[in-house]
């Protein structure tokens, strides 16, 4: 079995601070990484900033700088958050990297080896905000200003002399491509949209310009600078040392295992991409996955559309994990979905405080009372112990299998049925009760720590801070958990030591 797994998130644009979208790629990312890591797996994580491109310029123009010291300062923000975020990432890639700017280069001189590339003239619209080339049909005109219908961006007319890609030569191997690998686009309606705008013919694409610097140079004539598609998508194999295929991050790590992106940057990654690497003969990554967007109010949250919402602000408010856990659980997965401060609370109230932290508060401080801080000697698990017990292991595959489908939002559910039936358990049983049957409250004890411990390793890709606080409770370190072991019914061993713990989440009580 394939035990390495390379996952990759959007390089995102540093022309303004990052927002809570790109907070939602990091962190779904973080979780299959992290996820991925205590399964076993050797995972490579990556993520970064893309910083070529007309945008950039016109960004770092406005504030009066020359583009790399404006990329400097925003895409050490983008690091940040990735800290602020908790993010496991491997790697952050900067595309004004020399390692990058070798591996474009090289890519292009292949493709042009190849003769997938030839020189002629473009003429038609431009959306510098999207960095996307449209054809006439993707244009509205709302009273004169033209604007690209899928995005709502402002496009102007580009008529210049620019190198082209043949994209159409791979109309018919994209198509053969995603009939023989059906799960290479997820979610599969998003799918159907790249096929039927394959389908509708592919036409050569523009992968270069010339009136703007900054970018790479096209190696054969400096007049032009790369695309910054081409450019930019670079990123997943430079980061693995391409061009150097022998290298053990490129051996070990490409194709990568899954690009994580949001839904408007598909066509790039699932048509153009795998075009490209067809072009120069590399492998095409496994899947890509389009996931829906954190809508402000109706509309897309975007720095362009000034709805944002600032990820450091609601982290301040509230905590990191209180946020990670609300992206991971409150928005279905592959579609749009909202956040506000309200939905945020009340979610926080419900899960955290009163099921997750509220399951932990009360086992620790009965066992404190009634067993020393110890794990207590258990006897023969009865049909209601075994229940609780059972269930991670009777459950164990299906809940690999919502990871590798990428269904987060069952394995969730999974882990909050789970948190309700531990709850009501150790109601149910009142150990309280059982103070002259000291074998029997043992083993309620037992079992409800069995159960704990379990649900924490379940939830440490999700809250990563939260579940190790929990877990060193009993003393396991990051290190040494295994999503195996959720399996297990005695992991832990009899009269070691627990470690109290302060409360978990607090509960919201008012607005303000
Ligand atoms: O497109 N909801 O960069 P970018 C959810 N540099 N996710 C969102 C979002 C929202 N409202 N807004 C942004 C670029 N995102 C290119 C990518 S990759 C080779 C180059 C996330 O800064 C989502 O992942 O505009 C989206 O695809 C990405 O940020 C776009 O970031």
């Amino acid at each position: 079995m394939d035990k390495n797994f390379y996952i990759t998130t959007p390089i995102y644009y540093p022309s303004a601070k990052p927002h809570m979208g790109h907070a939602y790629s990091s962190i779904i990312a973080d979780f299959f990484a992290r996820f991925k890591r205590i399964q076993g797996y050797k995972v490579h994580f990556l993520t970064g900033t893309d910083e070529h491109g007309q945008k950039i310029q016109r960004a770092a123009e406005k504030k009066g700088m020359d583009p790399l010291t404006f990329c400097d300062e925003i895409s050490k923000t983008f690091r940040n958050l990735s800290k602020t975020l908790n993010l496991s990432n491997n790697d952050f890639i900067r595309t004004t990297e020399k390692r990058h700017l070798k591996s474009v280069q090289n890519l292009w001189n292949i493709l042009e080896k190849n003769k997938e590339i030839y020189l002629s003239k473009y003429s038609g619209w431009y959306s510098v905000s999207d960095e996307a080339f449209y054809v006439e049909e993707e244009i509205v005109d709302n009273n004169g200003n033209k604007t690209a219908k899928n995005s709502g961006s402002p496009v102007e007319w580009v008529e210049e002399e620019s190198y082209f890609f043949k994209l159409s030569k791979w109309q018919e191997p994209l198509l053969k491509f995603y009939s023989e690998n059906p799960n290479f686009i997820l979610p599969s309606t998003r799918k159907n949209e790249v096929v039927s705008f394959v389908k509708s013919g592919l036409k050569d694409l523009s992968v270069s310009r010339k009136s703007f610097s900054w970018g790479i140079k096209v190696p054969s004539n400096k007049e032009h600078v790369i695309y910054v598609w081409l450019d930019a998508l670079t990123n997943y194999i430079s980061a693995l040392n391409y061009p150097n295929q022998n290298d053990k991050l490129y051996q070990e790590f490409w194709p990568a295992t899954i690009h994580l992106i949001g839904k408007d940057i598909l066509r790039f990654h699932a048509v153009y991409w795998p075009a490209f690497l067809l072009a120069a003969n590399i492998p095409l990554p496994k899947r890509v996955y389009g996931h829906g967007w954190i809508l402000s109010g109706e509309e897309k949250m975007s720095k362009s559309k000034g709805n944002i919402l600032d990820p450091i602000e609601i982290i301040n408010k509230y905590g990191l994990d209180s946020l990670r856990y609300y992206l991971v659980k409150e928005v279905s997965f592959g579609n749009d979905g909202n956040i506000s401060k309200e939905k945020l609370e009340s979610c926080i109230n419900s899960d955290l405080a009163n099921n997750y932290g509220n399951l932990c508060q009360r086992v620790i401080s009965f066992n404190e009372k009634n067993c020393n801080l110890s794990i207590p000697k258990k006897s023969l698990f009865n049909q209601d112990d075994l229940k609780q017990l059972d269930n991670f292991k009777n459950n164990f595959d299906k809940l690999i299998g919502y990871i590798d489908n990428q269904d987060l939002n069952s394995y969730m559910n999974f882990i909050i049925e789970s948190l309700f039936a531990a709850n009501k358990y150790f109601n149910d049983q009142e150990p309280w009760k059982k103070k002259s049957d000291l074998p029997r409250l043992n083993t309620i004890v037992y079992v409800s720590l069995e159960v704990l411990r379990k649900i924490s390793i379940m939830l440490y890709p999700v809250i990563p801070a939260s579940s190790l606080r929990v877990l060193s409770v009993f003393n396991i370190k990051e290190k040494d958990i295994k999503f195996e072991s959720i399996k297990n019914h005695e992991e832990l061993e009899i009269n070691n030591k627990i470690n109290k713990i302060d409360i978990l989440f607090k509960k919201i009580e008012n607005h303000d």
